[in-house]
């Protein structure tokens, strides 16, 4: 009797379990959680958490909590795709990440066989959206787009004739920085063009072949682990040349590993400030007082998952397909203004302007 009684309660315990399952909505997120570059990941977890709690206040979505299933790539391309089949065999139903386009592009073919949407709010390699994976989407801009505005500054703005181009031979910061190169066209010569290794700490011989060169701006397409150290270290061997960068050094990371000092009139690119945007104050003001300052795509993240949720409140359905077209379809009203997708998943407007470091911190200097 008393077995009985145990069986039919582990029984009914199971099914509470299996009916809880059921109750909810899992959306992933995914990004550089551990390690060097996990400032962006945490941005990202507390932009979609944000979102994802301001949703289940309201009630969740088609009458379910929402649950986010956070994922650790750390920046590995091999990781991210362990990591996104982990996420499909728990039931997510759409993923926000990456952040490292080294990462979504391989990440991407499993959703894509999965069949369920992959919003990044950082990935910004155009390889990323022209795979023709109708599922993919970002909601930050493409660095054909970043390095053409790069290389127009430095020929229009800064005017100069003599620059360096350095990488760290991931597809994203080799992408921007080819792309930058290419916008100079022949108006600017190219006194070197070489890389350094992501996670070296060392840069001191790389520059002072650099040096030797006599740039008047060296250009880095990378992130900010390492533009900070080559920022310091280049000072330290008195290569005063101007510095440039993109959006994956925009982090007052970057700051703080080159020090204010050096980094001062350092150039990044990046989307426009958001904190001069109208949408954007109540973003603002709800993450500073539950994470702190916002990172630079803590609102990008926010607003992808805001996207996910109101796609799957207009399909009326979490089924891949459906959501696809919805997200192709809609003009999303979030907090960084009016977002729509093109045919590809990219934004159809994405203003790049140029950014100064002043002071410690990082303000908007130049747009063409
Ligand atoms: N876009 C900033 C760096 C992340 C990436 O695209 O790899």
């Amino acid at each position: 009797m008393k077995r009985a009684l145990l069986f039919l309660m582990l029984i009914s315990l199971i099914s509470v379990g299996c009916q809880k399952k059921q109750d909810v909505i899992k959306i992933g997120i995914a990004g550089p959680m551990t390690g060097d570059q996990a400032k962006m990941g945490m941005d990202f977890k507390n932009g979609v958490s944000l979102a994802v709690e301001e949703w289940n206040k309201q009630g969740g979505v088609l009458g379910k909590k929402i649950e986010v299933v956070v994922s650790d790539d750390q920046h590995d391309p091999k990781q991210a795709v362990s990591i996104a089949n982990k996420m499909v065999n728990d039931g997510v139903v759409g993923v926000i990440g990456h952040f490292n386009s080294s990462c979504s592009i391989p990440a991407s073919d499993v959703y894509n066989r999965a069949g369920i949407p992959l919003i990044t709010p950082g990935s910004t390699n155009p390889q990323l959206t022209e795979k023709g994976y109708k599922g993919v989407f970002r909601v930050c801009g493409r660095d054909d787009q970043q390095g053409r505005i790069a290389a127009l500054f430095v020929i229009q703005q800064l005017k100069l004739k003599n620059v360096a181009v350095l990488h760290d031979k991931t597809t994203y910061g080799q992408g921007l920085a080819d792309e930058f190169k290419k916008f100079l066209d022949d108006k600017v010569n190219v006194v070197y063009y070489g890389s350094i290794v992501q996670g070296d700490k060392d840069f001191k011989t790389v520059l002072t072949t650099v040096g030797n060169k006599n740039p008047e701006l060296v250009f880095f397409g990378g992130i900010y682990p390492e533009a900070g150290l080559l920022v310091k270290q280049a000072r330290e061997l008195r290569l005063n040349a101007k510095f440039m960068s993109g959006d994956g050094t925009i982090d007052p990371k970057f700051i703080e590993i080159a020090g204010a000092a050096q980094a001062e009139g350092t150039f990044l690119t990046f989307s426009p400030d958001p904190k001069n945007m109208p949408s954007a104050k109540g973003f603002i003001e709800n993450y500073q007082s539950r994470f702190g300052e916002t990172g630079p795509y803590s609102i990008y993240a926010y607003d992808a998952a805001n996207i996910l949720l109101s796609a799957i409140r207009e399909a009326n359905t979490t089924e891949g397909s459906a959501l696809t077209d919805t997200l192709h379809m809609m003009e999303f009203d979030v907090a960084l203004g009016k977002i729509r997708f093109d045919k590809k998943g990219d934004v159809t407007e994405s203003p790049y302007v140029i950014w100064i470091t002043r002071n410690g911190k990082f303000e908007e200097y130049w747009k063409p």
